[in-house]
């Protein structure tokens, strides 16, 4: 049985939605609650949900915001982009131990996940000094061509609760230094976090309405972020659900999408490689964040050679694994984020059951003492995965490793490409050649030799191919370039009646 959140401590901060740069009540009759995942007695965080009438209104104040700050120069804006940065790491323990009560993801990886987005809005605050086109030579003398580049407008993020920080801040830094207005909505179970990021934003001085957040469940805001005609691109990382409808719409209305969507991303450790190295990626890629990442390791491919020995060292090692909650310094795994999630990956815990795998260790709830309140997991391992079963083709989201075994290079490749999705993946090998044969013929965005699946820095492109997203790679210049309309210039200076022509 699951006790529900009953303890309202004094301590429940009451949040509010942040429209025209004001704070405000949502309209929605829906209440918002923010309990810790680890404990959840404990309510962090209450609020009036937002409603389309709140979006729409959210809307008008970015309508009247966006003249000013698209004649913002780039430079000026990314001073105050700067300032957030600087801000945010005075405030970075704070949010961090934040992120952990309210995500349940541990304190050391809440750290991390604030490092790297802090670096994001830096390094798109750097490109404030950098928004240029190019300069090209033209086939017509005295003609010079040139491309500049402008906000697209107003643009809605919409975000999950995975990484509640580092996501939002490598939509909204880009859609900001671009010039445009920004209607934010985070995943409802992550609001405190989301208006702390935004707090801060205010704090650094950006003018009213150009940063919006409407926070609430998305059945009471409708497609309206996405569908109003004032919406000009619309940026999600999400669900494939969500992320094909979203794209359907945005599609229909001709305008640009970019939906980072999930992830069932492949290891392969390969005869020669070192099993030490690998077994640490695995561990950090298959079990950390609980599995919680699109970039999570969720199948393992094995060299027959080595796999017996390297399962044995895996199971050794996970069984050290504390799982507990993310405040704890002995914790290695934190809870799942709510009950919903639990139930997936316990659902998929008894589909790899029902299909045949051979389960290798974890596979339960946890529930005694210290556990009694939160939305535990044990960290899970199937061996034997059958690659056209559910547990090897669908995203988990949670710590339930698929593990299948490889005789040579080819089967390894059709195992890993044997999937929908397309994010990223790890191989683990000396050997040059083969590896960079696995980065050629490897289905993915991302390609991680001898190091885990997950992560991403923001001077190179994010993104996955097949299901795993559609549009145009996150962060670096092509994250930035996304949120800005192109003009190319075609300039005359012959300055005589007959000027010339290309005909
Ligand atoms: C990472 O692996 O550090 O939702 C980033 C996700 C990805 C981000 C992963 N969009 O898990």
């Amino acid at each position: 049985m699951i006790t529900p959140a009953t303890n309202t401590t004094p301590e429940v901060s009451i949040l509010k939605q942040y429209i025209g740069g004001k704070w405000v009540d949502g309209s929605s009759s829906r209440e918002i609650i923010s309990t810790n995942p680890a404990d959840n007695r404990q309510i962090l965080a209450k609020l009036t949900g937002a409603d389309k009438t709140d979006v729409l209104r959210a809307i008008d104040a970015a309508s009247k915001a966006f003249p000013a700050w698209k004649a913002t120069t780039p430079p000026a804006r990314g001073r105050i982009l700067m300032k957030a940065a600087l801000l945010l790491r005075e405030r970075k323990e704070e949010l961090a131990r934040l992120m952990t009560l309210e995500q349940g993801k541990i304190l050391p990886e809440a750290l991390g996940e604030m490092e790297k987005g802090i670096t994001l809005i830096e390094w798109f605050a750097g490109e404030g000094l950098r928004l240029g086109g190019i300069t090209q030579p033209s086939e017509l003398a005295k003609n010079l061509l040139y491309t500049t580049r402008h906000p697209r407008g107003i643009v809605s993020i919409i975000t999950p609760w995975n990484f509640p920080f580092a996501i939002p801040a490598w939509k909204i830094a880009p859609a900001l230094i671009a010039g445009n207005c920004v209607i934010f909505k985070p995943a409802s179970l992550v609001p405190a976090l989301a208006v702390a990021l935004v707090k801060v934003f205010e704090d650094a001085g950006l003018p009213p309405g150009v940063l919006n957040l409407v926070l609430g469940s998305g059945s009471a805001m409708g497609d309206i972020l996405v569908e109003e005609p004032r919406i000009k691109a619309v940026s999600f990382t999400g669900s494939n659900e969500i992320g094909k409808r979203i794209h359907t719409i945005c599609g229909a209305r001709g305008i640009p999408v970019v939906c980072e969507m999930g992830g069932k991303n492949p290891a392969v450790i390969w005869e020669d490689a070192d099993l030490e190295l690998a077994l640490g990626g695995v561990i950090k890629g298959a079990f950390g964040s609980t599995g919680q990442r699109c970039t999570a390791t969720s199948r393992l491919i094995l060299h027959v050679a080595i796999a017996d020995k390297f399962l044995k060292m895996l199971l050794t090692e996970v069984a050290k694994i504390k799982v507990g909650n993310g405040m704890d310094t002995a914790t290695g795994m934190g809870p799942a984020v709510d009950e919903s999630q639990l139930k997936t990956n316990l659902d998929y815990i008894e589909i790899g059951k029902k299909e045949g795998a051979k389960l290798l260790c974890g596979g339960n709830r946890l529930t005694k003492d210290e556990y009694a309140h939160g939305w535990f997991v044990e960290p899970t391992i199937f061996d034997g995965v059958n690659p056209k079963s559910r547990l090897w083709q669908e995203e988990v989201f949670g710590p339930v490793l698929a593990v299948a075994r490889a005789d040579d290079f080819d089967k390894a490749i059709e195992l890993a490409n044997d999937s929908p999705f397309g994010l990223t993946c790890a191989f683990y090998s000396r050997d040059l050649t083969l590896a960079m044969r696995f980065t050629q013929e490897v289905e993915a965005g991302m390609v991680h030799l001898n190091s885990p699946t997950i992560g991403g820095e923001a001077q190179v492109p994010f993104g996955g191919v097949k299901g795993s997203g559609v549009g145009e790679r996150e962060m670096a210049k092509e994250g930035l370039h996304f949120f800005t309309e192109q003009k190319t210039v075609f300039l005359d200076y012959t300055g005589s009646r007959r000027a010339s022509n290309l005909y």
